[in-house]
């Protein structure tokens, strides 16, 4: 049995639609996604939209829509940006289909019926942008550091969820990467949070219409992040399908950014932990896209369309330059410029210039077929020849990269390959073989250069895969390697 392998992106408000940042997160999601499938696991990729709250119920006011109408519309742009940035993902969950409010009804009674949950009034500040409850300390300028905006005063009575039962524990499951939080940096900043103390919170408003009833007290509303939460499980089944539910639970990796850490990295494992359900293996957090230092938000109303990205510069280069640019996990400014210059640098003069460089000799060589006779050939010139080696040792960085969750690590593996390849054209001047009066001698030293270079460019194209999807098909094309052929390097 393949083993599975559950990896998910949070679910985007729909108080607007997708922009750079969530395209961000789903396009890492998705490159994850495709490389262990690739490996043979069973993945199961889920993304989605959080459609309740005051957040969307302003956006869709603002619009003069009806709640539902107005995140019908945005779940819908979702939709049809993730098929345009070919994502490949297995569902998506929207917190107003039935199947997640029937399984957040059946958390919250869960909730309930563990005794951890209590009245109290709330009185406080909160953010509409954040969607959270927010502490003075927090604030600079007397704004929420994110969202520029004055937070609002809330007095209201509301259910509290005892988080403070749970700490102990999930101190120990994340000290023992039980919960496995990464990079490090992130990890401490959670074991610090822990260290300061926290209170615990409410997980109902009374004063909002928008979302879905606690099932114990119907006047009152399931606060939007618990509900939020819960579509890691919702999704997969739980409250509607408890055989799905099992093979997939816990999830292998949360994929998060920096914003939401302490939703995830705390409230979750505690709120999972009193219902008796296991908490995920792994979150890993990254850092902010930044326009001029800021970061881009829907809110601030600094983000780019990743549409018209897309459509200027092609998917793939947009998948490229998100994951290449920035190391993954820390902040970066997103620059239009460096886009064009790595499109020019990397994508054009790089990936580009090689593979149209190969396939011209190969063409003006005489395009003899690569055969499976060739194989025993071409084992023996991996033995010889520097390139070939270089092959299997990209693979084995390339892998070490991903499976760490390094993208451009990953990325600038390939591309030393790339420059390798360029080298070993350089050195073996291949053209002045193919202009001679060819001996026998000859042909088969340039059969022995054109296939370690098609060889290469096919493995270029099979890591390029997960990243670069319609690209790497395409030089697959073009390269028409015979199947055989393809035993000749061990599969990732
Ligand atoms: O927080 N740079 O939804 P959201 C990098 N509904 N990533 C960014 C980004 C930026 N400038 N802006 C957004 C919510 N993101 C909740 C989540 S999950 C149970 C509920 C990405 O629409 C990043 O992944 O505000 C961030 O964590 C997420 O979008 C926040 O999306």
């Amino acid at each position: 049995m393949p083993k599975k392998f559950y990896i998910t992106t949070p679910i985007y408000y729909t108080n607007n639609p997708p922009h750079v940042g969530s395209a961000y997160t789903t396009i890492a999601v998705d490159v994850l996604a495709r490389y262990y499938r690739q490996k043979g696991k069973k993945v199961f990729f889920l993304t989605g939209t959080d459609e309740h709250g005051e957040k969307n119920a302003q956006a869709a006011k603002k619009a003069n829509k009806s709640p539902q109408e107005f995140v019908d519309e945005i779940a819908k742009s979702f939709k049809e940006t993730w098929r345009a940035l070919d994502i490949s993902n297995d569902d998506f969950i929207r917190t107003t289909e039935p199947r997640h409010i029937k399984g957040a009804q059946k958390f919250l009674s869960a909730l309930k019926k563990s005794g951890k949950i209590y009245q109290g009034k709330y009185e406080g500040l909160y953010c509409i942008g954040c969607e959270k409850f927010i502490t003075k300390k927090e604030l600079a300028d007397g704004k929420c550091p994110d969202h520029q905006k004055a937070p609002k005063k809330v007095s209201e009575t509301n259910y509290f969820f005892k988080l403070s039962d749970f700490l102990d524990r999930v101190k120990k499951l994340i000290s023992h990467d039980k919960i496995k939080i990464e990079p490090l940096e992130r990890k401490n900043e959670v074991l610090a949070l822990l260290k300061q103390g926290l209170e615990d919170f409410s997980i109902s408003r009374q004063k909002v219409k928008w979302g879905i009833p606690l099932p114990f007290d119907k006047k009152q509303i399931s606060y939007v992040w618990v509900e939020a939460l819960v579509n890691y499980i919702t999704a997969i089944g739980y409250g509607s399908n408890q055989k799905k539910f099992n093979q997939l639970w816990p999830a292998d990796l949360h994929l998060i950014g920096k914003d939401i850490l302490k939703f995830h990295a705390l409230y979750w494992p505690a709120l999972l932990l009193a219902v008796g359900l296991k908490p995920p293996r792994k979150i890993f957090v990254h850092g902010f896209l930044t326009a001029d230092g800021q970061k881009m938000s829907k809110t601030l109303g600094n983000v780019i369309d990743p549409i018209y990205l897309a459509d200027k510069y092609g998917v793939d280069a947009l998948r490229y330059f998100l994951l290449r640019e920035i190391p993954f996990g820390q902040d970066g400014d997103f620059s239009i410029k460096r886009l064009e210059e790595r499109y020019n640098a990397d994508l054009a003069n790089g990936l580009g210039n090689l593979v149209s460089r190969v396939l011209t000799l190969s063409e003006k060589a005489g395009n003899f077929p690569v055969i499976a006779s060739e194989r025993k050939r071409a084992k023996q010139s991996r033995r010889k020849n520097e390139l070939i080696k270089g092959v299997k040792s990209t693979q084995k960085k390339y892998k070490k990269a991903l499976e760490k969750i390094k993208f451009h690590e990953a990325l600038e593996v390939i591309w030393r390959l790339i420059s390798a390849c360029d080298e070993f054209i350089e050195k073996n001047k291949p053209w002045t073989l193919i202009s001679e009066q060819r001996t026998a001698n000859s042909e088969q030293k340039l059969k022995e250069i054109l296939l370690s270079l098609l060889l290469s460019l096919k493995e270029i194209a099979v890591l390029l895969r997960p990243f670069m999807p319609a690209t790497s098909e395409k030089i697959l094309s073009q390269i028409k390697l015979n199947k055989k052929t393809e035993v000749l390097f061990p599969r990732l």
